[in-house]
């Protein structure tokens, strides 16, 4: 049996949801990072031209949230139930609109103030209030931690630690379930692990 996950040199987005994945299913993975000059000679040959890629006894797999689902679903990490697991799916898929209405690229400090302040207060304010809702606390599906739980706290984890300017945590203070979540999580023993040294 042979895992490998491939992504960029940073504990951040697809790529660390992944392995946070991988790590609490257990499973031994080469966690291969990689630079930029290589990703420029790897990108023609991967699937999609994205990563992660993750690499399991042959079998290829692009795309964070179907690997999230494969992992979840070999490990009991995703339910069996189909109408929990796609409220699970519906929930990484609400993480990727974020990623991609996440107002910023090629703005100025000044326009990406005002962008970054809109969004919190109209899209995200109503994204955070769907996500509270789904949370049966602290975890989505209570006291389990899923994949889905996983993909949620690293996109939460940006905020929290302030990675994204002008976007501070604050703007999670009227979903205290979301706070409750993020520490949860964060604390949780195969996460705290994770982290501790890195
Ligand atoms: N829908 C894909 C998006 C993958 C993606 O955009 N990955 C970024 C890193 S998080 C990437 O590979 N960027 C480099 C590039 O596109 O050349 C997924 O969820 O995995």
């Amino acid at each position: 049996m042979s895992t490998t996950l491939t992504y960029f040199d940073f504990d951040a987005s697809r790529g660390l949801e992944c392995r946070l994945a991988l790590t609490l299913a257990g499973v031994p993975f080469e966690d291969r990072r990689i630079n930029r000059p290589q990703w420029q000679e790897l990108k023609p040959t991967m699937p999609y031209g994205a990563l992660p890629v993750l690499e399991h006894d042959g079998f290829t797999l692009a795309q964070s949230n179907a690997i999230l689902r494969f992992v979840g679903q070999g490990h009991g990490l995703h339910p069996k139930d189909p109408r929990s697991a796609a409220r699970h799916d519906a929930l990484m898929e609400s993480v990727e609109d974020l990623r991609a209405k996440l107002p910023g690229q090629g703005l100025s400090d000044e326009e990406k103030k005002t962008a970054r302040e809109e969004f919190a207060a109209g899209w995200l304010r109503q994204w955070a209030a769907t996500v509270a809702g789904e949370l049966k606390g602290p975890f989505l599906e209570g006291d389990a931690l899923n994949v889905a739980d996983l993909k949620l706290y690293t996109i939460l984890r940006a905020f929290f630690r302030g990675v994204y300017d002008h976007l501070p945590a604050s703007v999670f203070e009227g979903t205290p379930a979301i706070a409750t979540f993020y520490a949860a999580v964060d604390s949780h023993p195969t996460v705290a692990a994770y982290f501790e040294g890195r």
